[in-house]
């Protein structure tokens, strides 16, 4: 019999989490997602041992194909010996039984393979707010000691974006009907891509769409244009040396990364070992020049600041309701602010 210390409810089951049993971790995944009593000790617990899992975001529009691309990625990565854990938040994810044939027979064949574990969050995590939720069973299934954790959002929102972007290498997925180039721009992509995919590329469209964002990516980037082909009749080299704010030579130091834009067919497979690779090299390069461990340092720093958050929201609700309350009618009468009555209510946390 196992004897569970009072202070500590669940250092049984994270004891079997230790020992990689399956069940485990299904079960601290539910209670982190539930934010069940002692959900946050857990997550202490856990915290030392993770770190080590290539962390991947998918983001894109929905319908972009990012299930496929994960169900074809989870299936590489399998045949390569790798261990999968993967978050979809995504009510709709075939993962979970949505209503596409085949990607249910694609997920029948990994849902059945043990070094595989899905979670959905659908609207459930949302107790704890899906994005916090989804980053901290990312770092739940780091701990466990999956090699590949694969993160997938449904749609470009912020906190989508927020979330793919605490990843090590953050897969922007486009589709030729997702609009052009400037689409992707102006919703933060650049910003957080390491790799592009335009996915569908059995459909008109994909190579102009491809080359646009290459296009956008040099000239956001400050690189010379040197490989960009000349489009739309523009001649991009030339423009670009008549133009009078050419960006100053890089300075010596890491080389920069080269986002790539590939183009897939998720469906067929076709173009998913290039994705494979620009992963590969993506997480070389964090590691060869820091970025990995910078990433790492920023991902501890915001579980600090989430948790702090978190506890000072809930110790000012616990009397700050009643002070609330208490002061609405003062406040309707004019004789107090919200902003003091904010005040008060910061000032019993503080005290
Ligand atoms: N034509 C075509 N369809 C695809 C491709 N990849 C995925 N799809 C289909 O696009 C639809 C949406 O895919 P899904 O993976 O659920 O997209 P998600 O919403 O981004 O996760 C499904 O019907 C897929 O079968 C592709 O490369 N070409
Ligand atoms: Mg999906």
């Amino acid at each position: 019999m196992v004897i569970v210390p009072a202070d500590d409810p669940h250092a049984a089951l994270v004891a079997e989490f230790g020992a990689g049993r399956k069940n485990a971790l299904a079960r601290v995944v539910s209670i982190v997602e539930n934010r069940r009593h002692g959900f946050e000790q857990i997550l202490g617990r856990l915290a030392g041992t993770a770190g080590r899992g290539h962390r991947i975001g998918i983001t894109g529009p929905p319908g972009a194909g990012k299930s496929t691309l994960c169900a074809a990625l989870t299936a590489s990565f399998r045949a390569a010996g790798e261990t999968v854990g993967m978050v979809a938040v995504d009510p709709t994810s075939p993962f979970t039984g949505g209503a596409l044939l085949g990607d249910r027979i694609r997920l029948n064949d990994v849902a059945l393979d043990d070094g595989v574990f899905i979670r959905s969050m659908a609207t459930r995590g949302s107790l704890g707010g899906l994005a916090i939720t989804t980053k901290e069973i990312a770092d739940v299934f780091d701990a466990f000691g999956f090699d590949r954790i694969l993160i997938e959002t449904v749609g470009v929102g912020q906190s989508e974006l927020d979330v793919a972007a605490a990843a090590d290498t953050t897969v922007v997925v486009l589709v030729p009907e997702s609009g052009d180039s400037i689409q992707a721009m102006k919703a933060g992509l650049m910003e957080i891509s390491d790799i592009f995919v335009v996915n569908k590329a059995d459909r008109p469209g994909a190579l102009k769409l491809a080359r646009e964002i290459e296009t956008v990516l040099r000239l956001r980037g400050g690189e010379t244009l040197r490989n960009v082909p000349a489009h739309h009749g523009v001649d991009l080299r030339r423009a670009a040396a008549a133009s009078a704010s050419a960006p100053p030579p890089q300075p010596e130091g890491p080389r920069p990364w080269t986002i790539p834009v590939l183009q897939t067919v998720a469906e067929k497979g076709e173009g998913v070992p290039a994705l494979l690779d620009a992963l590969a090299e993506h997480r070389a390069w964090l590691v060869a020049t820091g970025g990995l461990a910078q990433r790492r340092r920023q991902r501890l720093a915001d579980r600090v600041r989430e948790a702090v958050a978190r506890e000072l929201q809930r110790r000012a609700w616990h009397d700050g309701e009643a002070i609330l309350q208490q002061a609405l009618p003062e406040m309707e009468r004019g004789d107090l602010t919200p902003y003091q009555v904010a005040a008060r209510i910061v000032r019993a946390v503080a005290g």
